[in-house]
């Protein structure tokens, strides 16, 4: 089961379910995690679908990024790809890329705050004191103030590679700004995703309506086990209104590009769906 938050044409915000080509309304919930941190979570959508609700076509509603009050996390150099590209944008701290990879310990760090997420059709922003600016496509994790992993969803973790690489103490200012994350279309709730090694991972970047980018992984090629990722995490911190958990990159478009103004990006995730931005600066 897959559910997505959606604003209507009035302007109402509600929660829904995905089934084939439309989205059914559920009665009575306002957040995605009324449903997602209860027992059941499938059980409970299920009961709570809007018989007398007609079946809504895509093109009826705006879906919102499927974040309620949760902080976003993020996990770095989890994937091989990443950590050699690390390595070449900071020659001055490579060694600790190489050293983070195959520590015990992971790379996590703050991303977000649900105001600086956009969903999908949303605006990502690339800073304007970057000259090196990626997407990041990243498995989204959707985790209860239990810990427990309850849905998956795709994660766009934008980066300034530059800033980052000057100093890895840039880090925050590498990630952290406004829309500086989007996530969509939809949550796959944990019991319907497909097993790792059928997640295929895909980025395409358009320009002027051609491709100048396209790259590809598998959530197989991820050198953590997600649950590890989770129990990290949680060590001494607490998340009363659970966390969402971006997983890192296994695709690094080569040194020399870097995104601009209007480039449109797509990021595709088996067992979830298709996550579609613009890129623009801030206001
Ligand atoms: O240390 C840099 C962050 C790396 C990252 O965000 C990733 O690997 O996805
Ligand atoms: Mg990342």
């Amino acid at each position: 089961m897959q559910l997505c938050k959606l604003q209507l044409e009035s302007g109402e915000v509600r929660v829904g379910i995905v089934t084939d080509d439309h989205i059914r309304l559920l009665n009575g919930v306002w957040s995605l995690s009324e449903i997602l941190h209860s027992n059941d979570p499938g059980a409970v959508a299920s009961d709570l679908i809007d018989e007398n609700a007609q079946k809504l076509p895509f093109e009826d509603v705006t879906l919102l990024a499927p974040i309620d009050e949760q902080e976003v996390w993020a996990a770095g150099v989890t994937y091989k790809r990443s950590q050699e590209a690390r390595e070449r944008e900071s020659e001055g701290a490579a060694r600790f890329y190489d050293l983070v990879y195959s520590a015990d310990r992971p790379e996590v760090f703050f991303k977000a705050n649900p105001h600086r997420v956009v969903g999908p059709g949303g605006r990502v922003h690339i800073r304007r004191d970057s000259k090196w600016s990626v997407p990041e496509p990243e498995l989204a994790l959707v985790i209860s103030p239990h810990l427990q992993i309850v849905g998956y969803t795709i994660g766009n973790d934008m980066s300034a590679r530059d800033i980052e690489g000057e100093n890895p103490l840039y880090l925050p200012q590498a990630k952290l700004h406004d829309n500086c994350c989007a996530l969509g279309p939809v949550i796959t709730l944990a019991g319907d995703m497909l097993p790792p090694d059928r997640v295929t991972i895909t980025l395409t970047i358009q320009r002027n309506r051609g491709t100048v980018f396209q790259g590809s992984t598998s959530l197989s090629a991820m050198a953590r086990p997600l649950n590890d990722l989770v129990s990290w995490l949680g060590r001494e911190t607490s998340f009363p209104h659970g966390v969402i958990l971006l997983t890192g990159t296994g695709i690094v478009p080569p040194d020399d590009f870097s995104l601009t103004v209007e480039d449109h990006i797509t990021i595709e995730i088996a067992g979830i769906g298709r996550l579609t931005n613009w890129v623009a600066h801030r206001g």
